[in-house]
């Protein structure tokens, strides 16, 4: 049967990439972020599926649950929920960052996150059946130097992905927390206030992740037994490594 996927920050990135990957695969989608041209422009991509696009900001809940109560026949019974839209903003010492950025990253990754999964997971507890993929970041599990905030949007996501599972031991519906690093789509240029010259920066001489590579891991959480569940993945390009203890000597 054609299972449903929904995926939240579609519209760029590792998002667009995930509606791309369970598209070949035949999936029923509904795809979701803020920039509707963008939502037009995947519509028009993905022609040989079911594609319900919903332009929406997660960090409003009522937006979210109307998404979610009014969904239309034929994707009400959601088999997979990727939890992916998500930003950085800023790479000052928290002494100096802005509040707002501060603001907006928690509202986005923490509570537009939240949103998603309580209006989701009743259908899914009552199918007995569905999956949870959030969007996690090495950044949850190490600090780098102006990751503050971001760091610990992350570090929320990997906590709640494992309460999730300890909710939801009695029931066959899964939770997944990929953490990738280094991966390039929009995540800089939004991270430096559309500066796309210091974006570029992040990841020259480098060969980073890509959205495809994302996306295959992805799929790949969904294709496992059903009473398989990949808890975590972190995963790195091979670039890249955890560094070391940082000393300051005065
Ligand atoms: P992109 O900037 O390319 O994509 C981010 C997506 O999130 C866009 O589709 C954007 O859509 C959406 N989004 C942002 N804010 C909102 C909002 N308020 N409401 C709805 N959608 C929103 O970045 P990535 O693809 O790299 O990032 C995807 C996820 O992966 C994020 O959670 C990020 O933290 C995480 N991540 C990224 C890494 C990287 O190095 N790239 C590494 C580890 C994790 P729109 O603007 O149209 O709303
Ligand atoms: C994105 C990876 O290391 O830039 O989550 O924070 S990092």
């Amino acid at each position: 049967m054609q299972k449903t996927v929904c995926i939240t920050g579609a519209t760029s990135g590792f998002g667009r990439a995930c509606a791309q990957r369970f598209a070949a695969e035949g999936w029923r989608l509904i795809v979701s972020g803020r920039r509707t041209e963008r939502l037009d422009e995947l519509i028009r991509e993905l022609k040989t599926v079911p594609v319900h696009a919903i332009p929406l900001d997660v960090r409003n809940r009522e937006e979210v649950t109307a998404m979610v109560r009014d969904l239309p026949e034929g994707f009400r019974d959601v088999d997979v929920l990727v939890n992916n839209a998500g930003l950085a903003l800023g790479l000052e010492g928290a002494h100096a960052a802005s509040l707002e950025d501060w603001e907006t990253m928690i509202d986005t990754n923490i509570k537009g996150l939240c949103y998603l999964t309580r209006c989701f997971l009743p259908g899914m507890v009552a199918r007995n059946q569905g999956h949870i993929i959030n969007m996690g970041s090495i950044a949850g599990t190490y600090p780098y130097p102006g990751g503050n905030v971001y760091g610990a949007t992350k570090a929320f996501v990997k906590q709640f992905s494992r309460n999730l599972l300890t909710d939801l031991v009695h029931t066959r519906v899964r939770v997944t927390n990929i953490e990738p690093g280094l991966a390039e789509s929009e995540f800089s240029i939004v991270r430096f206030h559309g500066d796309k010259e210091k974006a570029d920066t992040v990841y020259s001489g480098t060969e980073p992740l890509r959205p495809a590579d994302i996306a295959e891991i992805a799929y790949w959480v969904t294709t496992v037994p059903p009473h398989v569940n990949i808890c975590t993945v972190e995963v790195m390009p091979t670039c890249q490594s955890c560094g070391p203890f940082a000393i300051h000597r005065g």
